[in-house]
C-alpha cells in the first residue's frame, strides 16, 4: 500500500488548499480525493474563506463540493495542497490542523509546518507532485490533473518534459477535451472587468529589449498578470488592496527564464521588507503585505529594475511612452 493510503486508511480527511484555491489546488485536491476513495472513511475539499469561480466550476463538473469553510473537529486526518506557508489557509490555524497532516506542494520554499509526510517537488503544477504517489487514476482524475496543468503551467507555457510525460500518461480517451471544456467560461465578467480596467493605469518599462508592465488592478490580480504576458509583456506586476495591506503578483514569461527568479529575488525579499511574507516561483510568485498598494508598487518594480539592468548592462532602458 502506498504512504498516503496507508496514512489516511479509515480517516475523516480533511483535504485543505491555499485560500481562494485554483484549478491547480482544486484539481490536485479532486486527484488525492479519487485516489483515496474506498481507503478513507470521507474525503471533503476546503478552500478557506473562498474559492476561484474557475476551480468551482471544475469541482462541479466532476462532482465534487469545495467548502470554504470547515469545522476541524468533524476530521482527524489532513492533507494540505499547493500551500507552502501557513498564512495562506487564512482563518484556520496550522497548528490546529487535524493529524497526521501530508503536505503535497510546489512551491520553493516550502515549509509548511507540523507535517508527518511531505510530498514537495519544485514542478510547474502541484498536481504533478502528487501522480508518482498514487496508483491508477479514475477518469475524473485524470481530468482534474489536466486541468491543473493546463492552469498552472499556462497552457503549458512553463511546460518541462516531466510535464509532457505526465500529460501523455492522462490522455486514455476524451479527457484532453473535457480538460479544457471545463477551463472555459469560469471567467465571469467582473474578472474580465478587473483585467480592462487594470489597463489603464498600465505603465510599462523597457530594459534592453525586455518590457515590464505593472499596474493596479481592483481584484483578480493574477488573472492580470496572466493577460499582461499574454499581451507581450516580459514581467508583469500587479498589486490589488487588501484589508490589511494589499497582495502583489508576478509573472514572467519565458523569455526571462533562468535570468530573473521572482520568488527567491524579489517577492521573498519584499515580503521582508514590507511587513509580510512572499513566495512562490521563479515565473510565477506573490506576497501578502502590509503596506499601501502604491508603496509596494514602485518598491517591488524598484528591485526588478535593479536586477534587470544588473544582468543587461546596456543602456536603451527607461520608460515606454
Ligand atoms: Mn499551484
Amino acid at each position: 500500500m502506498n504512504p498516503l493510503k496507508q496514512l489516511f486508511s479509515e480517516k475523516n480527511l480533511l483535504i485543505l488548499t491555499h485560500q481562494h484555491g485554483d484549478i491547480d489546488a482544486i484539481g490536485t485536491a479532486i486527484v488525492l480525493a479519487e485516489s483515496l476513495s474506498g481507503v478513507v472513511k470521507s474525503a471533503t475539499i476546503v478552500s478557506p474563506s473562498s474559492v476561484s469561480k474557475a476551480a468551482n466550476q471544475l469541482a462541479k463538473t466532476l462532482g465534487y463540493e469545495v467548502f470554504t469553510e470547515a469545522d476541524l473537529t468533524r476530521f482527524d486526518a489532513t492533507a494540505m495542497v499547493d500551500t507552502s506557508v501557513p498564512d495562506h489557509i487564512a482563518l484556520f490555524d496550522a497548528a490546529k490542523l487535524p493529524t497526521p497532516l501530508a503536505v503535497i506542494d510546489h512551491h520553493a520554499p516550502s515549509d509548511f509546518p507540523g507535517a508527518t509526510i511531505k510530498i514537495v517537488a519544485q514542478l510547474p503544477s502541484c498536481v504533478e507532485v502528487l501522480l508518482p504517489h498514487i496508483g491508477e487514476l479514475t477518469r475524473k482524475a485524470r481530468v482534474a490533473a489536466l486541468a491543473a496543468i493546463l492552469a498552472d503551467t499556462r497552457q503549458f507555457n512553463q511546460a518541462t518534459r516531466s510535464t509532457f510525460e505526465a500529460v501523455i500518461s492522462l490522455m486514455k480517451d476524451d479527457e484532453y477535451v473535457q480538460a479544457l471544456n471545463s477551463l472555459r467560461g469560469g471567467q465571469d465578467i467582473s474578472e474580465k472587468i478587473a483585467v480592462l480596467k487594470a489597463l489603464q493605469n498600465l505603465k510599462l518599462e523597457k530594459h534592453k529589449g525586455y518590457l515590464l508592465a505593472y499596474c493596479k488592478a481592483g481584484s483578480f490580480e493574477a488573472t492580470v498578470a496572466n493577460q499582461l504576458i499574454r499581451l507581450g509583456a516580459d514581467v508583469a506586476i500587479v498589486v490589488t488592496e487588501k484589508d490589511e495591506g494589499c497582495r502583489i503578483t508576478g509573472r514572467l514569461a519565458r523569455s526571462l527564464e533562468g535570468r530573473l527568479d521572482l520568488a527567491k529575488e524579489v517577492f521573498e525579499p519584499i515580503g521582508r521588507q514590507l511587513n509580510g511574507s512572499g513566495g512562490g516561483h521563479s515565473a510565477a510568485s506573490s506576497a501578502n503585505l502590509k503596506s499601501e498598494p502604491e508603496k509596494a508598487l514602485s518598491a517591488t518594480v524598484k528591485v526588478i529594475n535593479r536586477l534587470l539592468t544588473a544582468s543587461f548592462r546596456d543602456s536603451d532602458d527607461g520608460n515606454v511612452d
